[in-house]
């Protein structure tokens, strides 16, 4: 039995309401990831695909440049593997989640994977374990949650389902049916936190349906906006600039091509808010456990970006690195950003195109 609509609205009022608020500053860095989904290192672990990228990169990079890490749920996959194992299976990548815990610049959010930690013991990384987080920018909301809240399923029978996964199915080795899997669910998912947020006037980022959004678009919506605006802007740009243009525009189609040969494929991948005007509230991190990489986002007080970090060595698209990529040194590991834009921009947007907007000053 699933929740009524009502039921989930009031459970993700009262999640909102209940959550701690900290200010987000101009200086202040933070790395988003979540679904990691860490396992036991072996071929069943989904971990392998980027968990030895991750470790570097969080050590390398998001460490030493003052980044504060958000791991925004789903991190220990605890249905399928239990939990000392995974800590010491893949203790190297632990112990650098704990130097960020060590300089106070950890924030672990709880997800229906790991919802178990919730009664364990709480210490090391999980000492401070929450389940929402709210950043207040100048007179702005911008809510983190893992997304398995919206789901009426996971959150009443989560126990359930996760006895039953690593109990049964796990042992038979039948395929994990979780939101992640379920086209239909996910829209769903992504749907109320839409609304919530939407109603709200807020920005909320979330994790849970491994799908990357960007102000509510998703890859597909994106693609299609930004070759517009290119087309919209060639007619006035300078020689150079339009020969920028062509290349970027032939990327974009190129990868717009592509999703499109997979998702006659049967991987759909809908533009589901039937809305005539989008609002750029809802943003989704995405996860760690792609075949060709992780993505995640960064959050400053003054950006939001998507951003994608991939192995070169690996079975990758040749446009990605056509752009503008950061090569992180002595190794095959780079950096893209899939979008990036002003937060301010995106709070006008959501203020003024909002329905409620016309009545408050
Ligand atoms: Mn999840």
């Amino acid at each position: 039995m699933n929740l009524t609509e009502w039921e989930i609205h009031h459970q993700l009022e009262k999640l909102y309401e209940s959550c701690r608020t900290r200010p987000l500053k101009k200086k202040d860095k933070y790395i988003i990831f979540s679904d990691l989904h860490i396992g036991n290192r072996t071929s069943r672990d989904d971990f392998n695909n980027n968990g030895e990228m991750i470790t570097r990169v969080l050590a390398e990079y998001y460490l030493p440049n003052g980044y504060t890490l958000i791991l925004n749920g789903d991190i220990e996959e605890l249905q399928k593997f239990s939990c000392g194992l995974v800590y010491e299976r893949w203790h190297d990548f632990f112990e650098v989640v704990t130097a960020f815990k060590k300089k106070k610049r950890l924030i672990k959010l709880i997800g229906n994977h790991d919802l178990e930690l919730q009664v364990l013991q709480k210490t090391g990384i999980n000492e401070e374990l929450i389940e929402g987080l709210r950043f207040s920018w100048n007179s702005h909301t911008i809510f983190m949650v893992h997304g398995h809240q919206a789901s009426g399923l996971f959150t009443k029978y989560n126990w359930f389902v996760g006895g039953i996964l690593k109990y049964l199915a796990y042992p038979l080795h039948i395929k994990n049916r979780s939101a992640a899997h379920d086209s239909k669910r996910k829209y769903m998912v992504e749907r109320r936190i839409y609304e919530f947020s939407a109603q709200k006037g807020i920005l909320s980022i979330i994790g849970h349906t491994h799908r990357p959004l960007f102000e509510s678009h998703s890859k597909r919506d994106s693609l299609r906006f930004s070759i517009e605006i290119l087309l919209q802007d060639y007619p006035g740009m300078s020689k150079k600039e339009k020969a920028e243009a062509r290349i970027s525009i032939g990327r974009l189609r190129d990868e717009l091509v592509n999703l499109s040969k997979k998702e006659r494929k049967g991987f759909k991948t809908p533009s589901f808010y039937n809305e005539n005007i989008l609002l750029p509230c809802l943003f989704n991190s995405g996860c760690v456990i792609g075949k060709r990489g992780m993505t995640g986002i960064e959050l400053t007080g003054e950006h939001i970006s998507l951003v994608h970090w991939f192995d070169r060595s690996k079975r990758i698209k040749k446009y990605w690195e056509k752009g503008p990529v950061y090569a992180h040194p002595d190794s095959n590991i780079r950096k893209r950003i899939i979008n990036k834009d002003k937060l301010e921009y995106i709070f006008n947007r959501i203020t003024l195109l909002s329905p409620g907007s016309t009545s408050t000053p």
